[in-house]
């Protein structure tokens, strides 16, 4: 199986994350992904190569045009006006009640306004190099997806920073821009078939289920620790199927604390039979390994097997597959815990 990776992911090296009313060192940190590369590198099942460079019409396809000038001025303007600033976070939040009956709003001019504007939590820092290395995630996303297109039967993308949680207007969530969303928005209106998003990452890909909650062209499956007690809280839940023409094709798995391999992977034989009567060309897989049983900020239990019968299961849907890298914090687990779901799948 073809790996597409690429070093620019290192310029996202934030050194704090502002989280649970406290300071810690960040859970999505470059390790993640080099612990990743070692053990894939290190098995001659995966094929190493680099992106190639897509610009930025993909990402403004799905994304506000002005998050994407955002996050590219961002830091800089942030930096100049705060020497010695590392991490941009935002302290004030710009919430839409906040203008409620007066008027719909618009950016702020000022870079603090403006940093609260597109942000919507805390935990997600803008950093000196942050903008290089999203481009870079989603380059790699698009790359992974061509590879497909020209007829592989599978890719993985080892995309970071993470996308799921980038809505069209708003990054956090560890996401800058959704690499999953934008690999199938370019699937659907480059080939002009459906495309299924298959979201296995232990938190809800809010950001996903947003850009394609009134589409009938993506379809978007989602397993993940039930919002009523799991990040991100605002949506998630089994009750939100899409509206207008997307109704139906949006389908929510939230699972209970602690859910095991066979509660896993019963869930995951359910969602499988919803994805083959869609009918989509092609299937995108948001992966996710914090479902993994010690992951440190997540409370099910999936095994390094059980991700193996993860993608076994994917696997007997025989559709295209693009593999596109999201969470997992359990660093020692992570590599191991990506083989064993890429060789299910047939790596
Ligand atoms: C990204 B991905 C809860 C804060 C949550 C963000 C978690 C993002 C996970 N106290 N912080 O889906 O793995
Ligand atoms: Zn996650």
């Amino acid at each position: 199986m073809k790996v597409v990776y690429t070093p620019a992911h290192l310029q996202h090296d934030p050194h704090v994350e502002f989280e649970t009313s406290t300071t810690h060192s960040p859970w999505e940190h470059i390790g993640r992904a080099e612990a990743i590369r070692e053990t894939l590198e290190a098995d001659s099942r995966f094929e190493f190569m680099a992106p190639t460079e897509w610009g930025t019409a993909p990402i403004e396809a799905v994304h506000n045009p002005g998050l994407v000038r955002f996050l590219s001025e961002g830091w800089s303007l942030y930096a100049a006006q705060n020497p010695g600033v590392r991490e941009v976070v935002p302290d004030v939040f710009y919430r839409a009640a906040l203008r409620d009956k007066m008027s719909e709003g618009r950016e702020p001019t000022a870079i603090a306004g403006r940093v609260g504007y597109w942000c919507f939590e805390t935990t997600t820092p803008l950093t000196e190099g942050t903008y290089v290395a999203a481009r870079g995630a989603v380059d790699t996303a698009l790359t992974t997806t061509q590879l497909v297109l020209d007829g592989a039967s599978s890719a993985y993308g080892l995309c970071r920073p993470p996308g799921h949680h980038a809505t069209s207007d708003l990054y956090g969530g560890y996401c800058f821009f959704n690499n999953a969303a934008i690999a199938a928005h370019h699937i659907a209106t480059t080939t002009g078939t459906k495309v299924t998003i298959l979201d296995v990452d232990y938190h809800h890909g809010n950001g996903t289920q947003q850009i394609f909650y009134d589409r009938d062209d993506v379809q978007y499956v989602s397993l993940h620790g039930d919002p009523a007690r799991a990040y991100p809280y605002s949506v998630g839940f089994a009750d939100e199927t899409g509206t207008g023409r997307g109704l139906g094709s949006n389908i929510n798995y939230p699972m209970p604390l602690r859910a095991d391999d066979d509660a896993y992977t019963a869930a995951l034989s359910d969602a499988c039979e919803k994805i083959a009567s869609f009918g989509a060309s092609t299937l995108i897989v948001s992966l996710g390994l914090d479902t993994y049983i010690t992951d440190p900020i997540s409370d099910l239990a999936v095994t390094t097997d059980g991700m193996r019968r993860c993608g076994e299961i994917v696997r007997q849907l025989a559709m295209p597959t693009v593999v596109l890298q999201e969470g997992g914090y359990d660093v020692n687990a992570l590599g191991a815990n990506v083989q064993s779901w890429l060789v299910g799948l047939g790596a």
